[in-house]
Order: C-alpha cells, then structure tokens, then sequence
C-alpha cells in the first residue's frame, strides 16, 4: 500500500511495542478512556520474550516477581511452574495477559512502526508504518525495549557460509536440531550460557567462540510445587513492597554491612548463602560491592574458587575466568550447568582473544589459529542495547530535528521520560532510568502509571502537551554521569555504554541511583506539578 491508499485514523496515543511495558500501556491508557492504537513487528505480543527463543532461554529474575502486579486476581491466578521461568511459559503468561484484557483488537501485529513527526503547529505526531499506515496520534508511547534489536557483527564472509546460520535474538518459531550437527557459537553473554549447554547436549560437536570471558552464576532453578507457590500467593504484598523500595525492583536487602567491614568467615557465609540462593543477586550481596574494587574481590575471588571447582581442565577454566572487568560490572549471567558443559568431550572453547576471527567461508569459521568445520552457526552476539531500536526509527521533533541526530554523543533524557523538542513523547524503560537494572516488569509499570498520570494532569487543566525543559535534561544528564561515575559498573566494556557496538559514544546510559530512589524521584517531580516540564 501507499501512502495516498491509506487510510489515516487518529487516535489518542499511539503505543510502540507489544512486549511486556507496551501491553500494560494499552490496557492503562485504555482504562483512561483514550483511544489507543498498539503497533508491533511481531505476530503476537511478547517482545523480547517472542523474538528470544533459542534453546535454555529464561529469565533470571524470580518468575514470582518478574510478573504484573496491577491485577490482583492476575497474579493469585497464574500459576508459574518454575523458580525461574522459561521463554515458553513467559510468552504463555504475556499472551494470557492480551487476551484476559483483551488488548489483542487495539493492537496491529506484523507492523513496524517506522516514523514519528511532529506537527508544531497542532503538537500531534503522525505515525507511519511499514504496511503503509498513517495515524495521527496526541501522544506517541515508545515501548521498543532496551533489548530488542540484534546484533550481528559485520564478520567477512558470514554470507559465504553453506551452513544455518541463527541469531539468539531471532530464532525461528519449530526449533533447530542440531543433532549430529558440529555447530559454533559465537559470543558467551546471557544468551550464549544460557544456550551453549543445551546445545552441547544436541550437537555432535560444539565449538565455542569466546572474545571475552564472563562471570555467570548457578541460577539454582527448581520447580515450584503448590506450597511453594501458595506461599508466594499469600505473601505477595510484603514481596511487592519490598520490590518497589528496592535497588533492583526484586524483594532483595543487601546484607546489612560492608563487605569488608564483615570478617572473613562472616562474609564467606554470606556469599555462600546467595550462591545457594542462586542467581544474579549474587553481585548484590554487600551494599559496597559496585562500587569498590576492595570489596568487589571479595566477591570475584568467591566465584573464581567456585568456577575452578568445577571445571576439569585447569587451562579452561583459565580461559573462562574474566580478567578485564569487576564482578557485576557486566550484566552477570545466571545459568544452569554452563561451567559443567567444557568438561564434555564434544566441547572445545576457542579463545577468541589469542585469536580472533579473521572471517566465514562456505566450510566454517576461520581464526587467526585455524578453521573450523561447521554445519551451524549461533551468534550470541547481543544487541545494539537501549537506544538502537530507537535509531530504527525515524522520531523528528520540533524543528525537523532527528532524535537520531540530537542523541549523536549520546542519550539525553530528563527522568528518562522526557525529551526537549519532543513534546509527548514517551520512550519507556530507556536511557537515563534504572531500566535493565531493574526488574522490567515494575519497571514497566511505574513508567506507564507516570505517563497516564501525566496525561490525566494535563487534560485535568485543558492542557495539549507536556514538554522537558532543556535545562532539567542537562541536569538530570549530569546526575546520571554522577552517579555512572561513582560506580565499578562504569568501568566495564558493557553494552550498558554501547561499548559493544562500534562507532557508539561511550555513555553509561541507565540510571544508576537505583529502582526506589528513581521511583520516588518521578513521584515527586508528577506531585510537584511537573517540575523540569513545560506543561502548556
Ligand atoms: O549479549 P551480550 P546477550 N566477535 O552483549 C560477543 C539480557 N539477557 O544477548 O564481550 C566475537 O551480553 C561478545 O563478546 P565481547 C541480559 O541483560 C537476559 O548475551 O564483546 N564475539 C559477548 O560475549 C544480557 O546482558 C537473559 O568481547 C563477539 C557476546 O557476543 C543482555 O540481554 C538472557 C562479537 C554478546 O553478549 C545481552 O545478552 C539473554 C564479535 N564481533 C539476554 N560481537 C536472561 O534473562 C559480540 N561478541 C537470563
């Protein structure tokens, strides 16, 4: 279709995205009483969780907790099956959530939203999509998500390659066999631990590609069976309050000293303790362990005598210990049996940093040491974290300027939530929030409850538009520069600060004061009238 063949509707808002913030900002904006059209690339809802399906993908932040919490019976209802659910079952939960709200008839699935344009003179956005559609919209919601688009590094000769070749982050909906299959994964994050045993379990030979080494802990996964899960019914308000008063959006305290104010034996309890526990809030168990290197090896020194006991050759498992960032600095990784899977005799790591990848041909992979034969290659190669997606589409605001363009060095953001030149326009769980060292789900929710908040103040006054003042993005530029800096997380070679993307500017990009300190920031700008915007 063309443009002249289309037809243009007009809404209220229109929401980007229907992963786990867009669904909850179609249901709140409708209960609103807006109009509200929902546009996503996907089939179906779900977001990250119906791109990622590759095999061990789950999440690794409690199921219990990684839910909705604005529905009551939604969340006595559900039933999770596991400590930490798989892609599979959060993908049912997330479908479930569209039809019992029936969001599914506000949203137009297998569309990608391509463009947002402001109009100055009226302060509505015309929306545009790659089916053709034009729709005229008051406000524009951008629920894209931080981890949506994948990145494949530009290999030479990837195209060349005889073999499958798949991305973790679009993996095809029947599954791949890799039975009897030698296949290469490249990139050992999240994505690459959580699938490289699984594959190593299928495949007649796996080659792993490692460029650098990350730190991943057992996530301590089990079923939860009907008392379990009872008693997580029952005590949801207090598991809810504590999330919402947080650092992280998940019902965890930090032990209550400094690492190094504990002594030896009392700390080693404590790190003992969480890894039992399981799980990525190992990084979390001293208060200081972020943001001093002293205590960080406390902790790193823990894993490191855990991670050696376990793998059988002693050069691997040199390999596999990071040396070049702090415990935690990275995104750490929760697995099931990751460490466990080198000391197979179909598993061979390749360490990318001896030898780098000079490029693909028909045949397989070739180092600056040697070629790999392959039938399959898995790039676990991440994403173009937290603004790409946003770079995917073209947001022109007052001026004709490009967001693109006004974010070259780097997001600025006020609050995370607003944007000068860009009047009504949301971008949700972004740049300058806690985001994806948040809990997403709460996350989600907090910054969808501020928008509706925000839009049923301005239509209280007869208001048009809410607008960041420029001087409250540069402020809130630097405080979150401040707090980067005082932090270990700053220091990594993360996708945190694009560090993973060539060409992007080095900005540690979330908000690092924490989940409740952010929440009761945006709380009392929304109580104090909106302070830092312009509401006109
Ligand atoms: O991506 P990553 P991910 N040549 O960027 C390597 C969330 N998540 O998809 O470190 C060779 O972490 C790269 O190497 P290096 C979670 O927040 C959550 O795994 O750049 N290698 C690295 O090893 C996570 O942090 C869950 O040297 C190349 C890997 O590819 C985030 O998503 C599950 C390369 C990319 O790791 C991203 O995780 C999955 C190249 N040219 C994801 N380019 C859970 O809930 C990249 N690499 C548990």
């Amino acid at each position: 279709m063309n443009e002249s063949t289309t037809i243009r509707a007009s809404v209220d808002a229109v929401v980007v995205g229907a992963g786990i913030a867009g669904l909850y900002a179609v249901y709140r904006l409708r209960e609103q009483g807006l109009t509200v059209r929902g546009f996503e690339a996907g089939s179906g809802p779900g977001g990250v969780w119906y791109w990622n399906r590759y095999p061990g993908a789950r999440c690794d932040v409690e199921s219990v907790d990684y839910s909705y919490s604005f529905s009551e019976e939604l969340q006595q209802d559900w039933d999770w099956s596991e400590k930490y659910a798989t892609q599979p079952e959060i993908l049912a939960y997330l479908e479930h959530v569209a039809d019992r709200f029936d969001l599914r008839r506000h949203i137009t699935f297998d569309a990608r939203v391509t463009s947002a344009t402001l109009d100055e003179a009226t302060l509505r956005w015309t929306v545009r999509t790659d089916t053709g559609e034009r729709v005229s919209t008051r406000f524009v919601v951008v629920a894209a998500g931080p981890l949506s688009n994948a990145n494949t590094p530009a290999f030479h000769g990837l195209d060349e390659f005889a073999g499958e070749v798949h991305h973790t982050a679009q993996w095809p909906h029947e599954g791949i066999d890799f039975t009897g299959k030698r296949v290469g994964v490249i990139g050992t994050g999240s994505s690459g631990i959580q699938s490289i045993p699984l594959i190593a379990g299928q495949a007649e030979k796996l080659f792993v590609f490692q460029r650098t080494a990350n730190y991943s802990i057992p996530a301590g996964n089990a079923p939860l069976d009907d008392a379990t899960r009872a008693a997580q019914k029952a005590s949801y308000p207090e598991r809810r309050r504590m999330s919402w008063e947080s650092g992280g959006g998940s019902p965890h305290r930090a032990y209550p000293k400094k690492a190094l104010e504990a002594s030896e034996q009392e700390r080693a309890a404590a790190y003992e303790e969480r890894w039992q526990l399981g799980g990525v809030l190992f990084s979390k168990t001293f208060p200081d362990q972020l943001t001093d290197t002293a205590a960080n090896d406390t902790a790193r020194m823990f894993w490191e005598d855990k991670v050696r006991g376990v793998i059988d050759d002693s050069a691997v498992a040199e390999l596999l210990i990071p040396n070049d960032h702090a415990i935690g600095a990275k995104r750490i990784v929760t697995d099931s049996g990751y460490y466990e899977t080198y000391n197979r005799d179909n598993v061979e790591l390749v360490d990318l940093k001896a030898a780098p990848i000079v490029g693909m041909d028909a045949a397989g992979i070739a180092t600056e040491a040697g070629h790999y034969d392959l039938d399959a290659i898995v790039l676990a190669t991440g994403f173009d974290a937290m603004t790409g997606s946003l770079d995917k589409l073209e947001v022109i605001g007052r001026g004709g300027q490009t967001l693109k363009d006004k974010w070259a060095a780097g997001p600025q953001t006020y609050l995370g939530l607003g944007i000068d030149g860009f009047p009504n326009f949301f971008n949700l769980t972004g740049p300058g929030s806690p985001s994806v060292l948040a809990n997403m789900v709460l996350h989600s929710e907090l910054h969808v409850d501020w928008v509706a908040d925000a839009v049923a103040y301005l239509d209280d006054r007869g208001a048009s538009a809410i607008e960041a003042e420029p001087e409250a993005v540069a402020e809130w530029v630097d405080e979150c520069r401040t707090r980067a800096e005082s932090s270990l997380l700053n220091n990594a070679n993360s996708w945190y600060l694009g560090a993973n993307i060539p060409g992007r500017p080095r900005v540690f990009m979330p908000f690092l004061g924490g989940f409740s300190a952010y929440r009761d920031i945006i709380t009392e700008v929304a109580e104090s009238g909106y302070k830092g915007f312009a509401v006109r």
